[in-house]
């Protein structure tokens, strides 16, 4: 790994071998993992599979929410890009919903509103969208230009809100505001935290209620966890921000817990409803059947109801009854094998516990965009240096609220704890790794190629991006963002499906007989090299 790396590192100028070396290490000590150079800056003119801040707060945190008006105020192509292209699929649930996902809503600014101003244009549009539409809420993004010529969004936001008499709130999340999506996280948390969050004190007639912050809905996964959790007798009241409505999130302060499946995203929003209204929270994954059947159970050790209890067991013995046959087929041929997977700030985390499942050794992972406590645990958080591009995000000041603060919540959580539960935890991606694989945070294009001809992993799990240029070289490549139009992958019926996918992908000997253009007469393909170990 250390060759690997060196590899790597050889080709670019000194000044970038000093930084990249500090976002590349090998994994040697797991249990106490090193300090990687994380959330910084990209170098120019590497190729680097990041997204910008407007990605992640309207593509990624508040887009998703079927039944809001997204207008995007810039022109049409950050709208166009953030167009269905996430598939973070929506269903109407109930008579008289509406589904507003399908439009993508621009001002479409064009070169005089850059000169003259734009905030005309934004008040007409959302008079326009109202009109047509009769939304319930809208939400409006800034991207960049807008940023730079200054439009103010929110006072033409608020004065539309007095005069429609409906909701609309704005969003400061110009693409250039932090160096990946992770920033459009952070704004989108105090946004949704602010604008919706507590609107309605309707109580919600459950026994156990809980809400899942940071799934979106990719592929079907809410479904199916949603599916598992019904099965149990545990009702969600909001998933943010996957298939879920404005109401439920005006109303989702009314659970018990709070559990969080993708860090990254929204871990703000978790920590900003504990101190508001006394909510705990705790980490669960439900990729891959070890994590699904471990958050299952923490969930009914919480509420701590023998009934609860074993019921979930009753469910987990049912579903891996299912799944099992199928997992123990597909572990014949895929035992052994490789993988390196390179994903956003959270995936390239949770899949690892899918190729466990099938015995396959994940020899190399990254995230684009996470932040070291991603990597290294929640513990590392206050060692992490604010710098001059994450005090560009507001920090939200958030104390208990007078009346809706449940102090029967922490003291819950305290008496747990003395029991030896963890609540606001998140041990990171490093410490599940393996003794001495490679650790990259915002892989280049460069690496990855260095990566396949010195590993040549059986499957790559990453993005678009870089899907084609993996499979150029000879290996398949699973998308892990959008599943290629697969999934759900979540929960127990989503693990054998991401299964009989990845033993697909990997048992076909199509790989070995793509021979690209330039191999004509050339070198052989990557495919009928030896690996390097
Ligand atoms: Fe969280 Fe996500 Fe991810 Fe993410 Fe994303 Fe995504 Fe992702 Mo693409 S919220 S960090 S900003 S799990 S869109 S659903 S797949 S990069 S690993
Ligand atoms: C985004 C969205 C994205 C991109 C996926 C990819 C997604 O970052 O703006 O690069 O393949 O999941 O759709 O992460």
């Amino acid at each position: 790994a250390a060759t690997a790396r060196e590899e790597m590192l050889k080709v670019y100028p000194r000044k970038t071998q000093r930084k990249r070396g500090k976002q590349m290490l090998v994994n040697e000590n797991p249990a106490t993992p090193a300090e990687i150079g994380a959330n910084s800056r990209t170098v120019p003119g590497i190729i680097t599979q990041r997204g910008c801040s407007y990605a992640g707060c309207k593509g990624v945190v508040i887009g998703p929410i079927y039944d809001i008006l997204h207008i995007t105020h810039g022109p049409i192509g950050c709208g166009w890009y953030s167009w269905l292209s996430r598939r973070n699929i929506t269903k109407i649930r109930a008579d008289g919903e509406v589904n507003f996902l399908q439009y993508s809503m621009s001002t479409d600014m064009q070169e005089d509103h850059i000169v003259f101003g734009g905030e005309k244009q934004l008040a007409a549009a959302i008079q326009e969208a109202y009109d047509e539409f009769h939304p319930k809420a809208i939400s409006v993004y800034a991207t960049c230009p807008v940023g730079l010529i200054g439009d103010d969004i929110h006072t033409v936001c608020r004065q539309m809100k007095e005069k429609l008499g409906i909701n609309i709130f704005g969003f400061s999340c110009e693409g250039y505001k932090g160096v990946s999506q992770s920033a459009g996280h952070h704004i989108a948390n105090n946004g949704v935290f602010k604008h919706m969050i507590g609107l309605d004190d309707s109580p919600v007639e459950a026994k156990y209620k809980i809400n899942i912050l940071g799934e979106y809905n990719i592929g079907g996964d809410a479904w199916e966890i949603d599916r598992v959790l019904k099965l149990c007798g545990i009702h969600i009241i909001g998933t943010l921000s996957g298939g879920v409505s404005y109401d439920e999130i005006c109303n989702c302060h009314m659970a018990d817990l709070n559990v969080v499946m993708c860090h990254r995203s929204i871990n703000y929003m978790a920590e900003m409803m504990e101190e508001k209204f006394g909510i705990p929270w705790f980490k669960v994954n439900f990729i891959g059947l070890e994590g699904t059947k471990k958050s299952l159970r923490k969930i009914a050790q919480y509420f701590g109801d023998k009934e609860l209890i074993d019921r979930v067991e009753e469910v987990i013995a049912a579903e891996m009854a299912e799944v099992r046959p199928v997992l123990d087929d597909i572990r014949t041929r895929t035992t052994g094998k490789t993988a390196a997977l390179f994903v956003g700030g959270s995936r390239a985390h949770h899949y690892q516990d899918l190729f466990n499942d099938m015995d396959m050794q994940v020899i190399a992972a990254g995230y684009e965009f996470a932040h070291r406590d991603d990597y290294e645990g929640r513990d590392v958080l206050p060692h992490i240096k604010i710098d001059a591009d994450s005090r560009n995000i507001e920090e939200l000041v958030v104390t208990a609220d007078e009346t809706r603060f449940d102090a029967a919540k922490p003291e819950k959580k305290k008496a747990l704890e003395e029991s030896g539960f963890t609540f606001s935890d998140y041990e990171g991606m490093m410490r599940q790794m393996a003794k001495d694989t490679l650790v990259i945070d915002d892989i280049s294009h460069h690496e990855m190629e260095k990566l396949i001809e010195m590993y040549h992993p059986d499957v790559i799990g990453s993005g678009i991006k870089d899907k084609y240029v993996i499979e150029k070289m000879g290996v398949p490549c699973k998308q892990l963002h959008s599943y290629d139009y697969g999934g759900p992958y979540a929960g127990f019926k989503g693990a054998a499906n991401f299964y009989k996918d990845i033993d697909r992908m990997t048992s076909t000997k199509v790989w070995k007989l793509a021979r690209a253009p330039w191999h004509e007469g050339g070198s052989a393909p990557a495919a009928e090299k030896e690996p390097a170990t």
